[in-house]
């Protein structure tokens, strides 16, 4: 009996080729219909499946090959005589070669306007259960998914066949390839559902490229992302100029990135240094802004990192380029605004979408053993949601002041504390093992600026003493969770100094 080779492509590359190298070491070809054609065009013979289910396909293809007579000759056990003896009975020939790409689901759902039903429909259910049949049934049959294996597979089963070694591997593809096209599928419901549940892994992730090394020189590392990611994210940015992106520089970068899409409706300057803002401002044009960040802290800026929510113009660029930083991160960047900030070969320039991606939504951190995963801190908080603590009231100046300062200080690793003048963060502490610390570290960076400031503080205040301090830096109005069992004494520290403290009902930890 001729031996088998089953080929149902939706990649039809190299394909001829192929069939004509299996027709040469003496197998019988069985196609559908796209395949079958392909084949025909080029001369060669092939039987449709139908000649061997004696079915035709039904409901526009859905089912071609979704028959006993295909998968009985694919996980029938040549070395058992029962498996052998049901397949003579029913008069089902075994397929000893399946060559299987999946309809392009990943493709379609990438295109423009890609509509529901076009994405449904491009969900291949016939080719993963020819591939995985095929592949749990190794020791006899050889599974060819990928295109680019065609050459070496020709060579191996001119070797009578092949070894089950190689088989193997090939099965160990496949395995991984449907696991991945599930992955797809299973990602773009969670696009069109909504459907967000940290008690299940609901996103997966592809890899978008290995890097040098790791937080370190002696760490291996790689990039992952989302799979079907869109929106903002340095992931799918993309990069205008200089060196390839490291390690730290993709997490400082999101961290960057992270803190500018808190502010949609102004130009926006962020700096980042180790993952914490150094300077964050707000104004009404982009040189403004980025002028105010810079100015927050023109010593922690160096070696740092820039993000900006609008494109950046000439003027902005004059200012970035006198400056020593890693990366620009920025909508777009203006013809002029580019030509000036190549001529520095190193700065790395990143283009990004600055869409909020809604479907963005979990945060996973690996621990020993295993991974952590939450919804993302997408919390946000507005003039309509806080309440006046103390006697006085803030000011309307004050509220806008202190509001900047909450977006700011819920992406400053806590403990955490903001202090901002004017739109512009003064003074930032962040990660100290105690409020007064990092309330300390701000006071003294914001120095003679604190006078007149306004104070965030990611979480409540356990004691009055961070307000004491506050007062004693001319801190004059505060905003903050709220919740302590001793709320109270911050309050009335508040009120004895005339500072309008308000509670924010929600905290920012960020660990
Ligand atoms: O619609 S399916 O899920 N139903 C099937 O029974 C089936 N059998 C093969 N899709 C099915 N296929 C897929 O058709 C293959 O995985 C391949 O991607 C494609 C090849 O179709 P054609 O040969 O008509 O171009």
């Amino acid at each position: 009996m001729k031996k088998r080779a089953l080929l149902s492509v939706s990649d039809k590359s190299n394909l001829v080729g192929f069939a004509k190298g299996l027709i040469e070491l003496g197998y019988e070809l069985i196609s559908t219909g796209g395949t079958l054609k392909a084949l025909k065009d080029a001369g060669l013979e092939a039987l449709p499946v139908s000649a061997i289910t004696n079915f035709d396909e039904i409901l526009d293809g859905r089912v071609k090959t979704l028959h006993p007579y295909i998968h009985g000759g694919l996980l029938a056990r040549r070395d058992d005589s029962s498996h052998m003896e049901q397949l003579q009975t029913r008069d089902i020939a075994p397929i000893d070669v399946v060559v299987v790409n999946l309809y392009p689901f990943k493709e379609t759902i990438a295109k423009e306007g890609v509509t529901e039903a076009d994405a449904i429909e491009n969900i291949d259910i016939g080719g993963p259960t020819m591939l995985r049949s095929a592949a749990k049934n190794f020791r006899d049959v050889t599974v060819v998914v990928d295109p680019t294996d065609y050459e070496s597979v020709l060579t191996q089963l001119a070797e009578q066949g092949g070894t089950v070694d190689f088989r193997k591997q090939l099965a160990a593809k496949v395995f991984r390839h449907t696991a991945n096209y599930d992955a797809l599928i299973s990602n773009y419901f969670v696009d069109i559902t909504g459907l967000e549940d940290p008690e299940t892994l609901t996103v997966t992730y592809e890899k978008v490229q290995s890097l040098r090394y790791g937080e370190n020189p002696h760490q291996k590392a790689a990039f992952y992302q989302e799979a079907n990611g869109k929106g903002a994210s340095i992931a799918n940015a993309k990069q205008l100029h200089g060196k390839e992106l490291s390690y730290n520089n993709i997490q400082d970068a999101n961290a960057a990135l992270e803190i500018v899409l808190e502010f949609g409706e102004q130009p926006a300057a962020v700096a980042v240094k180790h993952m914490n803002p150094c300077g964050v401002g707000i104004g009404s044009t982009t040189v403004e802004a980025f002028q105010k960040a810079y100015d927050a802290d023109p010593i922690s800026i160096f070696g740092g990192i820039v993000a900006l929510n609008r494109e950046v113009d000439a003027e902005t660029a004059n200012l970035l380029k006198d400056i020593f930083l890693e990366i620009v991160i920025a909508p777009s960047f203006s013809k002029e605004a580019f030509e000036i900030l190549t001529v520095k070969p190193n700065i790395r320039l990143l283009e990004t979408s600055m869409e909020v991606n809604a479907a963005d939504r979990q945060k996973v951190v690996s621990v020993i053993g295993g991974l952590l995963v939450q919804g993302r801190d997408n919390g946000t908080v507005t003039a309509e949601d806080i309440t006046v603590a103390t006697d006085r009231q803030p000011t309307a100046e004050e509220l806008e002041e202190l509001l900047f300062a909450w977006k700011v200080v819920k992406h400053v690793k806590s403990n955490a504390i903001v202090v901002a003048k004017d739109n512009q963060t003064v003074g930032v502490g962040a990660g100290q093992m105690n409020r007064v610390g990092a309330a300390a570290i701000a006071f003294e960076q914001a120095g003679e600026k604190a006078n007149g400031a306004v104070l965030a503080s990611d979480a409540f205040f356990p004691m009055p003493d961070t307000v004491e301090n506050a007062a004693k830096a001319g801190i004059k109005a505060i905003i903050q969770p709220g919740g302590s069992k001793r709320d109270q004494d911050s309050i009335d520290e508040c009120n004895k100094h005339g500072i309008a403290m308000v509670m924010t009902g929600m905290r920012h930890f960020k660990h």
